[in-house]
């Protein structure tokens, strides 16, 4: 009879305790860090050091994690997830980390406007304070083929869009990254239309998977991956899921995003993951696991199609895939 071990990562979600690895290890970090033995330790622990700087929100983690949404893949390692990123504000390589920790991530704050019952400005620890935080596990997709799987800390977005109190007649929200060109090379030196802008329809905002990332693995948000406020969308491509948002608008018009305004041909509103439709520059059938380096066969909605595909049903005319 074949008796069969489980991997770390097949064990039911509410035991897996990433979190408990991460604290310890830290620790371990602390004590080499007293030792002076950190000096030269290399990329990876100089992350993990830059994550000390004590941070007002640090004190609200770890969060329960709601089990309602499953995976059955291995854990991204924090490190790997903490210095594999793309943040064209700070750079068009994937080693922008080290960059991004120069963000000011506090005072911040997100100014709500548009068709909205009442403008206002909330400073995003005020606005933690008000949002009902958990965990979830989501799959995260890139347009250039590579994913990832990891533990974000958040609020559901329709708890946010609820605070904001849009007028009926709103159809779309806006979101906005920072701008500051003294701290984000990128917003320098490229032409890019800053600042980086995305959007969704009023009904993808309050679909419940939408969900505004305040945490990674039971801690504040790393810089670069979009500390203090980030967005996931976990059907969609990567690039929906804009950084470091200072403002959240509400609008009749569909706006148009970052990378549709650089390169409307290949990026669109919609980004919705499938295998099925190739990039204009490579096919999107499969994707690398950055955890695990596995290439994994691509699922339509990024597997979550049982939560969002009614929100597409007959708008033929679209072009929902890119
Ligand atoms: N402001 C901003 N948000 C951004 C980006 C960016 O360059 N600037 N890159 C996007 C892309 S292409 C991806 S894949 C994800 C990457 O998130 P991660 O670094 O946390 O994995 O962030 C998205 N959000
Ligand atoms: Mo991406």
């Amino acid at each position: 009879m074949l008796i069969r071990i489980r991997k770390g990562w097949e064990l039911p979600e509410a035991t897996a305790t990433p979190e408990a690895i991460f604290r310890d290890r830290r620790s371990v970090l602390r004590g080499l860090a007293a030792g002076g033995l950190l000096a030269g330790a290399g990329p990876l622990l100089g992350a993990a050091a830059a994550a000390e700087t004590p941070d007002p929100s640090a004190g609200l983690y770890p969060v329960q994690r709601n089990l309602r949404y499953k995976f059955s893949r291995p854990l991204t390692p924090f490190e790997t997830a903490s210095t594999y990123n793309n943040f064209y504000e700070f750079g068009s390589h994937k080693g922008i980390w080290k960059l991004a920790q120069k963000l000011p991530i506090r005072p911040w704050e997100i100014a709500i406007d548009g068709l909205v019952a009442e403008p206002k400005r909330i400073a995003i620890d005020d606005l933690l304070k008000q949002m009902p935080l958990e965990e979830r596990v989501y799959r995260h997709r890139c347009v250039e083929r590579w994913s990832m799987v990891v533990p974000w800390s958040g609020f559901p977005l329709a708890a946010l869009v609820k605070l904001a109190d849009p007028k009926p007649e709103a159809k779309y929200i806006v979101f906005e990254t920072f701008q500051n060109k003294d701290v984000a090379p990128g917003q320098k030196e490229f032409w890019y239309p800053w600042p980086y802008i995305e959007g969704l329809t009023m009904a993808e905002a309050t679909n419940e998977l939408a969900f505004m990332v305040t945490g990674l693995y039971g801690k504040p948000l790393p810089k670069q991956n979009g500390a203090p406020l980030r967005l996931a969308t976990p059907w969609k491509y990567g690039f929906k899921q804009i950084k470091s948002i200072v403002r959240i608008s509400f609008t009749t018009e569909r706006p148009k995003s970052y990378w549709e305004t650089i390169l409307g041909n290949e990026y669109g509103f919609w980004a919705n993951v499938n295998p099925e439709v190739p990039h204009r520059r490579w096919s999107q059938a499969t994707e690398r696991d950055i955890g695990t380096n596995e290439s994994l066969p691509t699922q339509i909605y990024n597997g979550y199609g049982e939560y969002v595909a009614g929100l597409y049903e007959g708008m033929s005319g679209e072009r929902l895939f890119m």
